[in-house]
């Protein structure tokens, strides 16, 4: 699987050559390319934004260095599929459900935007060009300073979906099927079996599976009914 990740600050991906991401790419089991958006813009500022047309606050990043970036990026490429993922928080919310289908892609593109975004156009441009596939994402409910953050997010939500990455595959098996629909984790316990007072709930010492099962799935249920009474649970 191969990543191209497009912004003005490349070095807020640096934390990618860390722990299951850096384990991945050893493996050659995903490819992560970083690029600079500024080596696309012109000048002696090498500008990337102006001000909005229509009037407003802040600044838009011009269509002109994305394109050139996202051009590049597509030449040097030969997937058969591209999928473009532009981050906004006007996007689609991600969830694992995202996740899992975004796993399925053969190239991903991020294209991290800063300031008050990228001049809509570049979706509307690349919404009409074959064999790339478009797609604007948010990570949540609240504003970022740009889509830098949002991308490792995303990447490390997908990334431990493919096969090999996680060292231990059952624990995508159980978050996925052993649970209620939809519910959150139940929660865990390790050694020692008395800390600072607290005593690890018997039913996880009793060795009985069946008990142990039934018990993790109401305390899931619990738990996501007291995160969300209205929809959930
Ligand atoms: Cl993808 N970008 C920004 N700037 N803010 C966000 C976001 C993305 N997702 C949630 N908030």
């Amino acid at each position: 699987m191969k990543f191209d990740l497009i912004s003005i600050f490349p070095e807020y991906f640096s934390p990618l050559k860390l722990s299951l991401i850096g384990k991945a790419q050893e493996k050659n089991l995903v490819s992560i390319a970083i690029h600079d958006l500024r080596d696309q813009a012109d000048g002696v500022h090498k500008s990337v934004d102006d001000t909005p047309y229509g009037g407003g606050a802040g600044m838009v990043m011009s269509p002109v260095p994305w394109g050139e970036a996202i051009d590049q990026v597509l030449l040097g490429s030969s997937a058969a599929i591209h999928d473009l993922i532009i981050l906004t928080p006007a996007g689609q919310k991600l969830t694992q459900s995202l996740a899992q289908e975004l796993v399925e892609c053969e190239h991903l593109i991020f294209a991290c935007g800063r300031y008050e975004g990228i001049d809509h156009r570049v979706t509307r441009y690349y919404q009409t060009v074959p064999h790339v596939r478009v797609r604007e994402i948010s990570i949540g409910d609240y504003v970022l300073g740009g889509g830098e953050v949002a991308t490792l997010v995303i990447m490390e939500a997908i990334i431990r979906l493919i096969p090999g990455v996680v060292g231990n595959p059952q624990s995508l098996v159980e978050e996925s099927h052993s649970l209620p629909e939809d519910a959150v984790e139940y929660p865990n316990y390790t050694k020692p079996a008395v800390w600072r007072g607290l005593d690890v709930p018997e039913v996880l010492l009793s060795g009985n599976h069946a008990l142990i099962k039934a018990w993790r799935n109401d305390q899931a249920l619990e738990r996501t009914q007291k995160l969300n009474p209205q929809t959930r649970g």
